[in-house]
């Protein structure tokens, strides 16, 4: 694996594909920390098998286990999928596994941001986070990728979203907070997403779901299902403290053009009704530090928008709530060619996040690639010292 640092994927033709393209597979993490998840983490647990083997129908699955529940994940996990020993700080694959980009012969390196847990010592959700910072790179050395050194700026994966053509949707909530990158200015952030992400275009939404601890990541708010469309979380109470914030989210996208010259077509994809944490649930969680996690009563960011795109299936989030079934039906609608799988999710969710943010892609070969492609780009490389 070469750790290249003079160069960026922009430069070296490669771009991060739209979700919704071919996968080589995906990565996850197994749960463990107990002040994330109730218990011990024992029925986040089991909810990440489910999604694992909802993936896993139609793309390799490679989950990481620390030492401690290594032998756990491979008694729980079925033998098609992989698991590796690999330690980390908490279970957010999206964030800190790498981000992938390819390029036009199907050559696939990896991206590693800098991690600081959502903030650092300013908002950061816990410390220390050095093993979530290690994993990008290790797990491009596993996977036999080289992998672009972009530790310096602080960026998780679930902040980000691309259509693959040339488009990122992120919010300002969180790419502009205090705790990432304080020194840099919209442009310089905007000049790092186009470098690194090969895009050309960025929309800013104002902000994400109500209470999102990760400041409002747009993997909760807003994703795109298919070049010039995305889907927005949305509710049509106005009482809702989150009516306010996905109405100033689609007026962002109803005026936006994208890298293409297109106006988005926007899904609006209906919020569960306000889903909150129990006193049980609190009282199965560890403090973290000498301060609870979560108080009784706070509202958990639940979202539907929260779902991974596999090869064939849609895997997304469901609440026991009445808008389940709504929908399930509008992403079946505008997924006809894959399969819309719903699991319980409430035990993902009082970690703080949800099924998107728990996966990470692996591209596979774009349609029509030569097959065997050569790495493209004349990178300088040095060792990681
Ligand atoms: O949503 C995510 N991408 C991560 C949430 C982290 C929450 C930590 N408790």
């Amino acid at each position: 694996m070469r750790i290249l640092r003079d160069t960026t994927p922009s430069r070296d033709g490669y771009h991060m594909p739209g979700e919704f393209e071919p996968h080589e597979g995906c990565l996850m993490i197994f749960p463990e920390r107990a002040d994330s998840w109730q218990y011990g983490a024992y029925a986040a647990r089991r909810a990440f098998v489910r999604v694992a083997e909802a993936i896993a129908r139609s793309e390799k699955v490679t989950v990481c286990a620390g030492a401690a529940q290594y032998d756990n994940a491979r008694s729980m996990l079925p033998p098609h999928i992989r698991v590796v020993e690999m330690e980390s700080d908490d279970a957010w694959a999206r964030d800190y596994c790498p981000t992938f980009v390819r390029n036009g012969k199907g050559d696939v390196r990896g991206v590693d941001w800098g991690f600081n847990a959502w903030g650092g010592l300013h908002d950061g959700l816990y410390f220390p986070w050095d093993r979530d910072n290690r994993m990008a790179r290790k797990l491009c050395d596993l996977l036999e990728r080289d992998v672009y050194d972009k530790r310096d700026f602080i960026l998780e994966g679930g902040s980000i979203h691309v259509d693959g053509e040339g488009t990122c949707l992120t919010t300002e909530a969180c790419l502009l907070s205090r705790g990432r990158n304080p020194d840099l200015t919209r442009e310089q952030i905007e000049e790092c997403l186009r470098e690194y992400l090969g895009i050309s275009t960025v929309i800013w939404l104002p902000c994400g779901i109500y209470n999102d601890e990760t400041n409002e990541h747009v993997d909760n708010i807003c994703a795109f299902t298919a070049p010039g469309e995305v889907v927005l979380s949305w509710t049509e109470d106005r009482e809702d403290v989150q009516y306010a914030m996905s109405a100033a989210c689609l007026e962002v996208l109803e005026r936006a053009v994208d890298a293409k010259g297109r106006r988005l077509k926007v899904h609006r994809l209906p919020l569960p009704g306000p889903v909150t944490i129990t006193r049980e649930e609190c009282q199965g969680l560890d403090l973290n530090g000498d301060e609870p996690t979560r108080t009784p009563g706070e509202r958990l960011a639940a979202s539907y928008v929260n779902f991974y795109i596999s090869n064939g299936h849609i895997v997304m989030p469901g609440f026991h709530d009445p808008a389940d079934e709504q929908a399930r039906e509008i992403l079946q609608g505008l997924f006809p060619d894959r399969e819309v799988v719903q699991i319980y999710a409430r035990d993902i969710l009082i970690g703080g996040g949800n099924i998107h943010c728990i996966t990470q892609q692996i591209p596979g070969e774009p349609p029509g690639a030569a097959a065997g492609g050569k790495p493209d780009g004349g990178a300088t490389t040095e060792s990681d010292g």
